[in-house]
C-alpha cells in the first residue's frame, strides 16, 4: 500500500479550496442566491408614486427603487402595485390638525404619525412614477382613502380592522409567497410584510429596491421587528432573472 504524499501543489489547491468555500460562505449576497420565484408568488410594488420620489413626501434616493424595480419584475409571473391615495383633509395630513409634519397625534385607533399632505386623490403627487416598467401588473390596491383612517400597509389600515382586500385576492388566486420592493422601507413597506407574515404569507424585502423615510431611528425598529416576525431580508441579486 502506497501513501500518496501531498506535494506543495496538492497543499496549495487544498488552501485554495478551502478558501473559495470559507468566501462563499461568509457573503451575505449568498444567503438567497438563486432565488427563483414561482406561480405562487407575487411581487409588490409599494407605493412609488411621485409623491414620494420627488412630491411632498420626498423619500432620500427614492428614484433611486426604480431601476432595481423594473430590473426583477419579469422574474414575477404576478405583480402588484399599491397606490397612497388619501382624500383631501386626510386624518395623516399634518395640517389637518393645526400640527407641523413629522409630529404624533392620537386618533381613534392609536398613535399617528402626521405627514404633509400628501398622495391626494387624483392628483400629479399621487400618480404612479412614470418610469416604472410594470407592464404585466395585475392589481393596483389603492390605500388610505377613509379620511379618518391611514393606512400603511398593503393588507390592512392602521385601525387594525379593516382590510383592503388584498389578502383575500392573494388567496384566491393561491399565492403565498410575496416579495415586496418601494417606498417607504420603514413604514409601508414594512407594515406590509409585518401583515403578510400575520395572514400566512412567506415574506420577502427586497432591500435595495426600497428607501427608507428613517424617522428617529424607525429603520433600525423596522428590521428588527420584520426580522422577528420571520420576513426574509433579501437583495434583488439573489433573485435569478430570466435568461
Ligand atoms: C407612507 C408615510 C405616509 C409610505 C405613506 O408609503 O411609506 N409613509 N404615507
Ligand atoms: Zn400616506
Amino acid at each position: 500500500m502506497t501513501l500518496i504524499q501531498r506535494s506543495p501543489l496538492l497543499e496549495y489547491l487544498a488552501f485554495a479550496g478551502l478558501c473559495r468555500t470559507r468566501i462563499v460562505q461568509s457573503a451575505p449576497a449568498a444567503a438567497g442566491a438563486g432565488i427563483r420565484p414561482d406561480a405562487q408568488s407575487a411581487l409588490i410594488v409599494v407605493d412609488v408614486q411621485n409623491g414620494f420620489v420627488s412630491g411632498a413626501l420626498a423619500v432620500p434616493d427614492g428614484e433611486q427603487v426604480v431601476p432595481v424595480i423594473n430590473r426583477i419584475a419579469p422574474a414575477f409571473a404576478n405583480v402588484v402595485l399599491t397606490q397612497d391615495w388619501h382624500t383631501p383633509g386626510h386624518a395623516s395630513f399634518a395640517s389637518t390638525h393645526g400640527s407641523k409634519p413629522f409630529e404624533t397625534t392620537k386618533l381613534h385607533y392609536g398613535e399617528q404619525v402626521l405627514w404633509p399632505d400628501h398622495c391626494v386623490q387624483g392628483t400629479t403627487d399621487a400618480e404612479l412614477h412614470a418610469d416604472l416598467r410594470l407592464p404585466h401588473a395585475q392589481l393596483i390596491v389603492r390605500k388610505g382613502f377613509h379620511e379618518d383612517v391611514d393606512s400603511y400597509s398593503a393588507f390592512q389600515e392602521a385601525d387594525r380592522k379593516t382590510p383592503t382586500g388584498l389578502a383575500g385576492y392573494l388567496k384566491e388566486r393561491g399565492i403565498s409567497k410575496v416579495f415586496i420592493a418601494g417606498l417607504a422601507t420603514d413604514f409601508c413597506v414594512a407594515w406590509t410584510a409585518l401583515d403578510a407574515r400575520r395572514l400566512g404569507f412567506e415574506a420577502w424585502v427586497i432591500e435595495d429596491a426600497c428607501r427608507a423615510i428613517d424617522l428617529n431611528d424607525s429603520l433600525a425598529a423596522a428590521w428588527k421587528q420584520m426580522a422577528d416576525a420571520g420576513v426574509h431580508r433579501i437583495r434583488s441579486a439573489d433573485i435569478e432573472l430570466p435568461g
